[in-house]
Protein backbone atom coordinates (compact mmCIF):
# COMPACT_ATOMS: atom_id res chain seq x y z
CA UNK A 1 0.00 0.00 0.00
CA UNK A 2 1.75 2.86 -1.10
CA UNK A 3 0.16 5.42 1.79
CA UNK A 4 2.69 7.32 3.30
CA UNK A 5 3.20 10.66 5.00
CA UNK A 6 4.94 14.29 4.11
CA UNK A 7 5.99 17.63 5.75
CA UNK A 8 5.45 21.15 3.34
CA UNK A 9 7.11 23.85 4.69
CA UNK A 10 5.27 26.94 3.11
CA UNK A 11 6.35 30.16 3.98
CA UNK A 12 4.35 33.28 2.74
CA UNK A 13 5.35 36.87 3.46
CA UNK A 14 3.08 37.29 6.32
CA UNK A 15 2.95 33.80 7.87
CA UNK A 16 4.99 30.67 7.75
CA UNK A 17 3.48 26.83 8.59
CA UNK A 18 4.83 23.49 8.47
CA UNK A 19 1.96 21.01 7.31
CA UNK A 20 1.71 17.08 7.36
CA UNK A 21 0.04 15.82 4.48
CA UNK A 22 -1.27 11.86 4.60
CA UNK A 23 -1.77 11.06 0.56
CA UNK A 24 -2.88 7.92 -0.89
CA UNK A 25 -4.71 7.27 -3.92
CA UNK A 26 -7.55 8.25 -2.80
CA UNK A 27 -6.87 10.38 0.26
CA UNK A 28 -5.44 13.35 1.19
CA UNK A 29 -5.03 14.66 4.83
CA UNK A 30 -3.71 17.84 5.43
CA UNK A 31 -2.97 19.20 9.55
CA UNK A 32 -1.09 21.94 10.67
CA UNK A 33 1.69 20.98 13.06
CA UNK A 34 3.61 25.04 13.32
CA UNK A 35 2.53 28.44 12.42
CA UNK A 36 4.79 31.92 13.09
CA UNK A 37 4.83 35.12 12.25
CA UNK A 38 7.01 36.70 9.46
CA UNK A 39 7.44 40.12 8.34
CA UNK A 40 9.89 42.73 7.28
CA UNK A 41 12.24 43.34 9.80
CA UNK A 42 13.95 47.16 9.62
CA UNK A 43 17.67 47.50 9.99
CA UNK A 44 19.61 50.79 9.58
CA UNK A 45 21.70 51.19 7.08
CA UNK A 46 23.92 54.16 7.11
CA UNK A 47 20.73 56.27 7.92
CA UNK A 48 18.19 54.29 5.65
CA UNK A 49 15.63 51.87 7.29
CA UNK A 50 16.72 49.15 4.67
CA UNK A 51 14.15 46.09 4.97
CA UNK A 52 15.69 42.69 4.95
CA UNK A 53 13.83 38.94 6.23
CA UNK A 54 14.35 37.87 9.74
CA UNK A 55 15.79 34.39 7.71
CA UNK A 56 17.67 32.98 10.43
CA UNK A 57 14.20 33.45 13.21
CA UNK A 58 12.21 31.98 9.99
CA UNK A 59 14.92 28.58 9.87
CA UNK A 60 14.19 28.68 13.53
CA UNK A 61 11.17 28.08 13.26
CA UNK A 62 11.21 25.86 10.13
CA UNK A 63 13.65 23.55 12.04
CA UNK A 64 10.81 23.57 15.58
CA UNK A 65 8.24 22.74 13.28
CA UNK A 66 9.79 20.11 11.47
CA UNK A 67 10.34 18.37 15.02
CA UNK A 68 7.11 18.90 16.14
CA UNK A 69 5.95 17.00 12.70
CA UNK A 70 8.31 14.29 13.25
CA UNK A 71 6.69 13.46 16.95
CA UNK A 72 3.25 13.46 15.57
CA UNK A 73 4.51 11.46 12.53
CA UNK A 74 7.49 9.50 12.76
CA UNK A 75 6.91 8.00 9.17
CA UNK A 76 7.53 11.46 7.79
CA UNK A 77 9.61 10.13 4.38
CA UNK A 78 9.92 13.48 2.64
CA UNK A 79 10.34 17.27 3.26
CA UNK A 80 9.27 20.22 0.70
CA UNK A 81 9.88 24.08 1.10
CA UNK A 82 8.29 26.31 -0.92
CA UNK A 83 8.13 30.33 0.00
CA UNK A 84 7.22 33.90 -1.77
CA UNK A 85 9.19 34.91 -4.93
CA UNK A 86 12.35 36.56 -6.02
CA UNK A 87 14.07 37.19 -3.25
CA UNK A 88 17.64 35.75 -2.44
CA UNK A 89 20.38 35.05 -0.25
CA UNK A 90 24.42 35.61 -1.16
CA UNK A 91 26.34 33.33 0.18
CA UNK A 92 30.16 32.89 0.07
CA UNK A 93 31.97 29.72 1.30
CA UNK A 94 28.77 28.24 2.41
CA UNK A 95 28.37 30.98 4.65
CA UNK A 96 25.43 34.05 4.07
CA UNK A 97 27.10 37.24 3.48
CA UNK A 98 24.31 39.69 4.13
CA UNK A 99 20.52 39.14 5.18
CA UNK A 100 18.48 38.74 2.35
CA UNK A 101 17.03 41.75 1.27
CA UNK A 102 12.76 42.18 1.46
CA UNK A 103 11.31 42.97 -2.04
CA UNK A 104 9.63 45.73 -0.40
CA UNK A 105 13.06 47.50 -0.11
CA UNK A 106 13.19 51.09 -1.74
CA UNK A 107 16.45 50.30 -3.53
CA UNK A 108 14.24 48.24 -6.05
CA UNK A 109 12.94 51.34 -7.88
CA UNK A 110 15.99 52.84 -8.93
CA UNK A 111 17.57 50.20 -9.26
CA UNK A 112 15.51 48.78 -12.39
CA UNK A 113 16.03 51.88 -13.89
CA UNK A 114 19.32 51.95 -13.73
CA UNK A 115 19.23 47.67 -14.86
CA UNK A 116 17.21 49.22 -17.89
CA UNK A 117 19.64 51.69 -19.06
CA UNK A 118 22.29 48.86 -18.34
CA UNK A 119 20.42 46.56 -20.91
CA UNK A 120 19.60 49.75 -23.32
CA UNK A 121 23.50 50.46 -23.76
CA UNK A 122 23.68 47.17 -25.59
CA UNK A 123 20.96 47.85 -27.88
CA UNK A 124 18.06 46.17 -25.85
CA UNK A 125 14.77 47.12 -25.38
CA UNK A 126 11.42 46.37 -22.95
CA UNK A 127 10.43 44.28 -25.41
CA UNK A 128 13.48 42.58 -25.72
CA UNK A 129 13.51 42.04 -22.41
CA UNK A 130 10.25 40.70 -22.36
CA UNK A 131 10.70 38.43 -25.56
CA UNK A 132 13.39 37.03 -23.61
CA UNK A 133 12.33 36.23 -19.96
CA UNK A 134 8.55 36.88 -20.46
CA UNK A 135 8.67 38.61 -16.79
CA UNK A 136 6.07 41.30 -16.44
CA UNK A 137 7.60 44.43 -14.82
CA UNK A 138 7.95 44.66 -11.07
CA UNK A 139 10.48 46.79 -9.68
CA UNK A 140 11.52 43.91 -7.06
CA UNK A 141 11.53 41.04 -9.90
CA UNK A 142 15.25 39.54 -8.81
CA UNK A 143 17.66 41.08 -11.50
CA UNK A 144 16.71 44.34 -10.26
CA UNK A 145 17.96 43.72 -6.66
CA UNK A 146 21.05 42.27 -8.41
CA UNK A 147 21.92 45.64 -10.16
CA UNK A 148 21.27 46.99 -6.43
CA UNK A 149 23.68 44.27 -5.16
CA UNK A 150 26.45 45.01 -8.12
CA UNK A 151 26.06 49.03 -6.96
CA UNK A 152 26.25 48.14 -3.47
CA UNK A 153 29.46 45.93 -4.40
CA UNK A 154 27.68 43.02 -2.53
CA UNK A 155 28.24 40.62 -5.86
CA UNK A 156 32.45 41.14 -5.07
CA UNK A 157 31.68 39.18 -2.15
CA UNK A 158 29.65 36.40 -3.21
CA UNK A 159 30.35 32.66 -4.91
CA UNK A 160 26.70 31.96 -4.83
CA UNK A 161 22.93 32.91 -5.06
CA UNK A 162 20.13 31.39 -3.66
CA UNK A 163 16.66 32.19 -3.67
CA UNK A 164 14.93 31.43 -0.62
CA UNK A 165 13.34 27.88 -0.69
CA UNK A 166 17.14 26.77 -2.25
CA UNK A 167 18.72 28.70 0.79
CA UNK A 168 16.50 26.82 3.15
CA UNK A 169 16.80 23.32 0.89
CA UNK A 170 20.76 24.09 1.42
CA UNK A 171 20.54 24.53 5.15
CA UNK A 172 18.33 21.37 5.53
CA UNK A 173 20.34 18.97 3.00
CA UNK A 174 24.06 20.73 1.62
CA UNK A 175 23.01 20.49 -1.69
CA UNK A 176 23.23 23.98 -3.60
CA UNK A 177 20.57 23.98 -6.79
CA UNK A 178 18.26 26.21 -8.01
CA UNK A 179 14.23 25.19 -8.01
CA UNK A 180 13.45 25.93 -11.67
CA UNK A 181 9.49 27.50 -11.38
CA UNK A 182 11.28 29.84 -8.74
CA UNK A 183 14.23 30.55 -10.39
CA UNK A 184 11.40 31.81 -13.04
CA UNK A 185 11.03 34.82 -10.98
CA UNK A 186 14.70 36.19 -11.25
CA UNK A 187 14.11 37.45 -14.65
CA UNK A 188 17.09 35.47 -15.58
CA UNK A 189 15.56 32.34 -16.90
CA UNK A 190 14.65 31.76 -20.81
CA UNK A 191 10.99 31.85 -21.25
CA UNK A 192 11.61 29.12 -23.75
CA UNK A 193 15.02 27.39 -22.62
CA UNK A 194 13.40 27.41 -19.17
CA UNK A 195 17.47 27.42 -18.86
CA UNK A 196 19.59 30.64 -17.15
CA UNK A 197 19.85 33.11 -20.26
CA UNK A 198 23.69 33.55 -20.56
CA UNK A 199 23.26 36.50 -23.41
CA UNK A 200 20.53 38.44 -20.38
CA UNK A 201 23.34 37.96 -17.76
CA UNK A 202 26.14 38.73 -19.33
CA UNK A 203 24.18 42.26 -21.24
CA UNK A 204 22.91 43.02 -17.16
CA UNK A 205 27.21 42.34 -16.58
CA UNK A 206 26.08 39.86 -13.63
CA UNK A 207 28.41 36.84 -12.40
CA UNK A 208 26.90 33.96 -13.85
CA UNK A 209 28.57 32.08 -12.06
CA UNK A 210 26.64 32.74 -9.00
CA UNK A 211 23.81 31.14 -10.43
CA UNK A 212 23.70 26.75 -9.07
CA UNK A 213 22.26 24.65 -11.45
CA UNK A 214 18.71 24.15 -12.10
CA UNK A 215 16.28 21.26 -10.62
CA UNK A 216 12.75 20.18 -11.25
CA UNK A 217 9.80 20.16 -9.25
CA UNK A 218 9.38 16.67 -8.12
CA UNK A 219 13.10 15.58 -8.45
CA UNK A 220 14.72 14.65 -4.82
CA UNK A 221 17.18 17.04 -3.41
CA UNK A 222 18.94 14.87 -0.84
CA UNK A 223 18.24 13.70 2.75
CA UNK A 224 18.49 15.77 5.31
CA UNK A 225 21.62 16.58 6.75
CA UNK A 226 23.03 14.19 9.75
CA UNK A 227 23.22 17.31 11.95
CA UNK A 228 19.62 18.43 10.73
CA UNK A 229 18.06 15.18 11.41
CA UNK A 230 19.32 14.76 14.92
CA UNK A 231 18.25 18.34 15.63
CA UNK A 232 14.36 17.36 15.13
CA UNK A 233 15.18 13.81 16.42
CA UNK A 234 14.10 12.08 13.10
CA UNK A 235 13.66 8.11 13.53
CA UNK A 236 15.02 7.52 9.72
CA UNK A 237 16.10 8.91 6.64
CA UNK A 238 13.93 11.97 5.34
CA UNK A 239 14.43 12.86 1.83
CA UNK A 240 14.29 16.68 1.00
CA UNK A 241 12.30 16.88 -2.47
CA UNK A 242 12.06 19.62 -4.58
CA UNK A 243 8.16 20.88 -4.92
CA UNK A 244 7.40 24.01 -6.76
CA UNK A 245 9.34 25.92 -4.46
CA UNK A 246 7.90 28.93 -5.64
CA UNK A 247 4.63 29.24 -3.15
CA UNK A 248 2.33 30.26 -6.78
CA UNK A 249 3.49 27.50 -8.73
CA UNK A 250 2.51 25.13 -5.76
CA UNK A 251 -0.53 26.76 -5.10
CA UNK A 252 -1.56 26.37 -8.88
CA UNK A 253 -1.23 22.55 -8.41
CA UNK A 254 -3.88 22.29 -5.81
CA UNK A 255 -6.47 24.07 -8.16
CA UNK A 256 -9.31 21.93 -7.10
CA UNK A 257 -10.90 21.03 -10.72
CA UNK A 258 -9.70 18.79 -13.37
CA UNK A 259 -11.11 21.36 -16.16
CA UNK A 260 -9.41 23.12 -18.25
CA UNK A 261 -11.29 26.48 -18.32
CA UNK A 262 -10.88 27.86 -15.22
CA UNK A 263 -9.16 30.52 -14.41
CA UNK A 264 -6.98 30.97 -10.70
CA UNK A 265 -6.85 33.64 -7.88
CA UNK A 266 -3.84 32.55 -5.49
CA UNK A 267 -4.93 35.05 -2.54
CA UNK A 268 -2.67 35.86 -0.16
CA UNK A 269 -0.69 38.95 0.68
CA UNK A 270 -0.09 38.66 -3.41
CA UNK A 271 -2.96 37.92 -5.50
CA UNK A 272 -2.22 36.17 -8.36
CA UNK A 273 -4.77 36.14 -11.08
CA UNK A 274 -4.33 33.98 -14.25
CA UNK A 275 -4.38 30.71 -16.08
CA UNK A 276 -2.15 27.93 -16.80
CA UNK A 277 -0.90 27.30 -20.32
CA UNK A 278 0.98 24.52 -21.97
CA UNK A 279 2.94 27.50 -23.87
CA UNK A 280 3.70 30.98 -22.98
CA UNK A 281 2.39 34.01 -24.13
CA UNK A 282 4.73 37.02 -25.00
CA UNK A 283 2.90 39.44 -27.63
CA UNK A 284 2.93 42.87 -27.05
CA UNK A 285 0.12 43.10 -26.26
CA UNK A 286 0.44 40.70 -22.88
CA UNK A 287 3.96 42.95 -22.20
CA UNK A 288 1.46 46.19 -21.84
CA UNK A 289 -0.82 44.36 -19.54
CA UNK A 290 1.78 42.94 -17.44
CA UNK A 291 1.28 39.83 -17.64
CA UNK A 292 4.11 37.42 -16.64
CA UNK A 293 4.66 33.91 -17.51
CA UNK A 294 6.34 31.73 -14.90
CA UNK A 295 7.24 28.47 -14.69
CA UNK A 296 4.95 25.74 -13.14
CA UNK A 297 5.51 22.69 -12.56
CA UNK A 298 5.23 19.68 -14.63
CA UNK A 299 6.74 22.41 -17.43
CA UNK A 300 3.60 24.33 -17.37
CA UNK A 301 3.14 28.09 -17.60
CA UNK A 302 1.48 30.63 -15.36
CA UNK A 303 0.40 33.40 -17.45
CA UNK A 304 -0.30 35.62 -14.34
CA UNK A 305 -1.03 38.85 -13.61
CA UNK A 306 0.01 40.26 -9.89
CA UNK A 307 -2.65 41.98 -8.31
CA UNK A 308 -1.60 43.78 -4.62
CA UNK A 309 -3.75 41.40 -2.90
CA UNK A 310 -4.76 41.49 0.81
CA UNK A 311 -1.49 43.07 1.89
CA UNK A 312 -3.80 46.18 1.56
CA UNK A 313 -6.13 45.46 3.93
CA UNK A 314 -3.13 43.91 6.66
CA UNK A 315 -1.20 47.01 6.42
CA UNK A 316 -4.44 49.14 7.04
CA UNK A 317 -4.89 46.61 10.23
CA UNK A 318 -1.36 47.28 11.18
CA UNK A 319 -2.08 51.37 11.14
CA UNK A 320 -5.33 50.86 12.67
CA UNK A 321 -3.88 48.92 15.82
CA UNK A 322 -0.66 51.24 16.02
CA UNK A 323 -3.00 54.29 16.63
CA UNK A 324 -4.52 51.95 19.57
CA UNK A 325 -7.66 50.64 17.21
CA UNK A 326 -7.75 47.06 18.03
CA UNK A 327 -9.13 44.53 15.08
CA UNK A 328 -11.43 41.37 15.38
CA UNK A 329 -10.82 40.95 11.48
CA UNK A 330 -14.22 38.86 10.95
CA UNK A 331 -16.37 41.56 12.85
CA UNK A 332 -14.29 43.82 10.35
CA UNK A 333 -15.57 42.23 7.19
CA UNK A 334 -18.85 42.13 8.66
CA UNK A 335 -19.38 45.86 9.57
CA UNK A 336 -17.71 45.89 5.51
CA UNK A 337 -20.17 44.16 4.06
CA UNK A 338 -22.78 46.33 5.54
CA UNK A 339 -21.62 49.54 4.09
CA UNK A 340 -24.39 51.05 2.00
CA UNK A 341 -23.59 53.48 -0.88
CA UNK A 342 -20.59 53.84 -2.91
CA UNK A 343 -17.10 53.32 -1.91
CA UNK A 344 -13.82 54.38 -4.28
CA UNK A 345 -13.15 52.08 -6.35
CA UNK A 346 -9.07 52.89 -6.64
CA UNK A 347 -6.38 51.23 -9.05
CA UNK A 348 -5.03 48.21 -6.47
CA UNK A 349 -1.97 48.00 -8.39
CA UNK A 350 -0.94 51.61 -7.77
CA UNK A 351 2.91 51.85 -6.93
CA UNK A 352 2.63 54.09 -4.30
CA UNK A 353 0.75 50.82 -1.97
CA UNK A 354 4.09 49.01 -2.06
CA UNK A 355 5.83 49.49 0.65
CA UNK A 356 5.39 49.20 3.96
CA UNK A 357 3.46 51.91 5.93
CA UNK A 358 -0.06 54.06 6.76
CA UNK A 359 -1.83 52.60 3.95
CA UNK A 360 -5.34 54.00 5.23
CA UNK A 361 -3.51 57.42 4.49
CA UNK A 362 -2.36 56.66 1.39
CA UNK A 363 -5.88 55.46 0.24
CA UNK A 364 -7.36 58.13 1.46
CA UNK A 365 -5.07 60.63 -0.40
CA UNK A 366 -5.24 58.91 -3.60
CA UNK A 367 -9.31 59.34 -3.61
CA UNK A 368 -9.07 62.83 -2.99
CA UNK A 369 -6.51 63.58 -5.55
CA UNK A 370 -9.08 61.93 -8.08
CA UNK A 371 -12.33 62.84 -6.82
CA UNK A 372 -13.47 59.77 -5.52
CA UNK A 373 -15.18 59.12 -2.26
CA UNK A 374 -12.67 59.56 0.44
CA UNK A 375 -13.25 56.34 3.17
CA UNK A 376 -13.40 57.24 6.52
CA UNK A 377 -13.91 54.23 9.02
CA UNK A 378 -12.18 50.88 8.73
CA UNK A 379 -15.43 49.59 7.31
CA UNK A 380 -15.31 52.07 4.59
CA UNK A 381 -11.45 51.40 4.22
CA UNK A 382 -12.14 47.70 3.90
CA UNK A 383 -15.08 47.99 1.69
CA UNK A 384 -13.01 49.73 -0.75
CA UNK A 385 -9.83 47.97 -0.42
CA UNK A 386 -11.99 45.16 -1.17
CA UNK A 387 -14.59 46.20 -3.92
CA UNK A 388 -11.00 47.76 -5.72
CA UNK A 389 -9.18 44.17 -5.53
CA UNK A 390 -12.35 42.44 -7.09
CA UNK A 391 -12.26 44.95 -9.25
CA UNK A 392 -8.56 44.39 -10.25
CA UNK A 393 -9.67 40.72 -10.31
CA UNK A 394 -12.00 40.84 -12.64
CA UNK A 395 -10.06 42.94 -15.14
CA UNK A 396 -7.13 40.45 -14.56
CA UNK A 397 -9.67 37.46 -15.52
CA UNK A 398 -10.64 38.99 -18.92
CA UNK A 399 -7.42 40.54 -19.91
CA UNK A 400 -6.18 36.26 -18.95
CA UNK A 401 -8.79 35.07 -21.15
CA UNK A 402 -8.31 37.88 -24.30
CA UNK A 403 -4.35 37.39 -24.14
CA UNK A 404 -4.43 33.75 -24.03
CA UNK A 405 -7.55 32.75 -25.78
CA UNK A 406 -8.49 30.28 -23.18
CA UNK A 407 -11.95 30.06 -22.17
CA UNK A 408 -12.53 30.90 -18.88
CA UNK A 409 -16.15 29.95 -17.53
CA UNK A 410 -15.08 29.58 -13.35
CA UNK A 411 -12.88 31.03 -11.04
CA UNK A 412 -10.48 29.28 -8.83
CA UNK A 413 -9.86 31.74 -5.85
CA UNK A 414 -7.26 29.81 -3.04
CA UNK A 415 -5.28 30.26 -0.28
CA UNK A 416 -6.03 32.81 3.17
CA UNK A 417 -8.39 35.08 1.25
CA UNK A 418 -10.68 32.55 0.10
CA UNK A 419 -12.06 32.83 3.71
CA UNK A 420 -13.23 36.17 3.02
CA UNK A 421 -16.64 35.70 1.79
CA UNK A 422 -17.26 39.35 1.30
CA UNK A 423 -14.49 39.17 -0.90
CA UNK A 424 -15.11 36.05 -3.35
CA UNK A 425 -18.62 37.18 -3.75
CA UNK A 426 -17.80 40.81 -5.37
CA UNK A 427 -15.47 38.86 -7.55
CA UNK A 428 -18.15 36.82 -8.67
CA UNK A 429 -20.35 40.15 -9.20
CA UNK A 430 -17.55 42.10 -10.78
CA UNK A 431 -16.16 39.36 -12.82
CA UNK A 432 -19.89 37.73 -13.93
CA UNK A 433 -18.50 34.55 -13.19
CA UNK A 434 -19.26 31.70 -10.58
CA UNK A 435 -16.07 31.73 -8.14
CA UNK A 436 -15.26 28.54 -6.13
CA UNK A 437 -13.46 29.58 -3.06
CA UNK A 438 -10.70 27.04 -1.37
CA UNK A 439 -8.36 25.22 -0.23
CA UNK A 440 -7.10 27.71 1.95
CA UNK A 441 -3.93 25.89 2.41
CA UNK A 442 -4.18 25.17 -1.42
CA UNK A 443 -0.02 26.16 -1.59
CA UNK A 444 1.08 23.62 1.21
CA UNK A 445 -1.57 21.03 -0.28
CA UNK A 446 0.84 21.42 -3.94
CA UNK A 447 3.41 21.01 -2.08
CA UNK A 448 2.20 17.80 -0.24
CA UNK A 449 1.06 16.26 -3.72
CA UNK A 450 4.10 16.94 -5.56
CA UNK A 451 5.92 15.05 -2.71
CA UNK A 452 3.50 12.62 -2.36
CA UNK A 453 4.62 11.80 -6.32
CA UNK A 454 7.79 11.73 -6.22
CA UNK A 455 7.67 9.57 -3.29
CA UNK A 456 4.95 6.88 -5.13
CA UNK A 457 1.91 7.89 -2.87
CA UNK A 458 0.24 8.77 -5.97
CA UNK A 459 0.76 8.51 -9.71
CA UNK A 460 -0.69 10.69 -12.51
CA UNK A 461 -0.19 14.44 -14.54
CA UNK A 462 -1.57 17.49 -12.68
CA UNK A 463 -5.34 16.80 -13.51
CA UNK A 464 -5.31 13.53 -11.54
CA UNK A 465 -3.65 14.97 -8.69
CA UNK A 466 -6.40 18.02 -8.86
CA UNK A 467 -8.96 15.74 -9.02
CA UNK A 468 -7.87 14.04 -5.83
CA UNK A 469 -8.08 18.21 -4.13
CA UNK A 470 -11.59 18.84 -5.57
CA UNK A 471 -12.39 15.09 -4.07
CA UNK A 472 -11.28 15.79 -0.55
CA UNK A 473 -11.53 19.61 -0.42
CA UNK A 474 -14.60 20.59 -1.57
CA UNK A 475 -14.87 24.83 -2.74
CA UNK A 476 -17.13 27.02 -1.67
CA UNK A 477 -19.37 28.67 -4.74
CA UNK A 478 -20.30 32.20 -4.71
CA UNK A 479 -22.61 32.86 -8.26
CA UNK A 480 -22.67 36.50 -9.58
CA UNK A 481 -24.97 39.35 -7.92
CA UNK A 482 -27.56 40.34 -10.38
CA UNK A 483 -26.82 44.07 -8.78
CA UNK A 484 -23.65 45.27 -7.53
CA UNK A 485 -25.40 46.39 -4.21
CA UNK A 486 -24.79 42.94 -3.15
P1 LIG B 1 0.55 34.46 2.58
O1 LIG B 1 0.78 33.01 2.21
O2 LIG B 1 0.87 35.41 1.48
O3 LIG B 1 1.26 34.84 3.86
P2 LIG B 1 -2.20 33.61 3.21
O4 LIG B 1 -2.59 32.76 2.07
O5 LIG B 1 -1.89 32.95 4.50
O6 LIG B 1 -1.03 34.62 2.82
O7 LIG B 1 -3.39 34.64 3.42
C1 LIG B 1 -3.34 35.59 4.43
C2 LIG B 1 -4.57 36.48 4.34
O8 LIG B 1 -5.74 35.70 4.49
C3 LIG B 1 -4.64 37.50 5.46
O9 LIG B 1 -3.96 38.68 5.09
C4 LIG B 1 -6.14 37.71 5.63
O10 LIG B 1 -6.58 38.84 4.88
C5 LIG B 1 -6.78 36.47 5.05
N1 LIG B 1 -7.42 35.70 6.11
C6 LIG B 1 -6.85 34.88 7.01
N2 LIG B 1 -7.76 34.37 7.85
C7 LIG B 1 -8.97 34.87 7.48
C8 LIG B 1 -10.32 34.71 7.94
N3 LIG B 1 -10.61 33.93 8.98
N4 LIG B 1 -11.31 35.38 7.29
C9 LIG B 1 -11.02 36.15 6.23
N5 LIG B 1 -9.78 36.35 5.75
C10 LIG B 1 -8.76 35.71 6.36
C1 LIG C 1 3.26 35.35 -3.47
C2 LIG C 1 4.50 35.67 -4.27
C3 LIG C 1 4.15 36.16 -5.67
C4 LIG C 1 5.36 37.00 -5.98
C5 LIG C 1 5.56 37.71 -4.66
C6 LIG C 1 6.92 38.28 -4.42
O1 LIG C 1 3.56 34.93 -2.17
O2 LIG C 1 5.36 34.57 -4.35
O3 LIG C 1 3.91 35.13 -6.60
O4 LIG C 1 5.24 37.81 -7.08
O5 LIG C 1 5.20 36.75 -3.67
Amino acid sequence: HPAGTVAAVDLGATSGRVMLGHVAPNELRITSVARFANGPLQLNENGRPALHWNIVELYRNVVAGLATAVAAAPDIRSVGVDSWAVDYALMRGGRLTQLPYHYRDARCLPASDQAHSRLAATGFTAADLYAANGLQFLPFNSLYQLEADGVSGSLETADTLLLIPDLLNYWLSGAVVAERTNASTTGLLGVHSRTWDDDLITRLGLPAQLLPPLIDAGEPIGTLLPSVASEIQAPGEITVTAVGSHDTASAVVAVPSDRDDCAYISCGTWALVGVELNSPVVSDSARLANFTNEGGVDGRVRFLHNVMGLWLLSESVRTWEREGLPIDLTELLAQAAAVRGQVAVFDADDPCFLSPGDMPSRIATYCRERDLPVPRTPAEFTRSILESLADAFARGIAQAEDLSGHPISVIHLMGGGSQNRLLCQLTATRSGLPVLAGPVEATAIGNVLVQARTAGMVTGSLESLRSLVARTFEPIRYEPARSMAQ
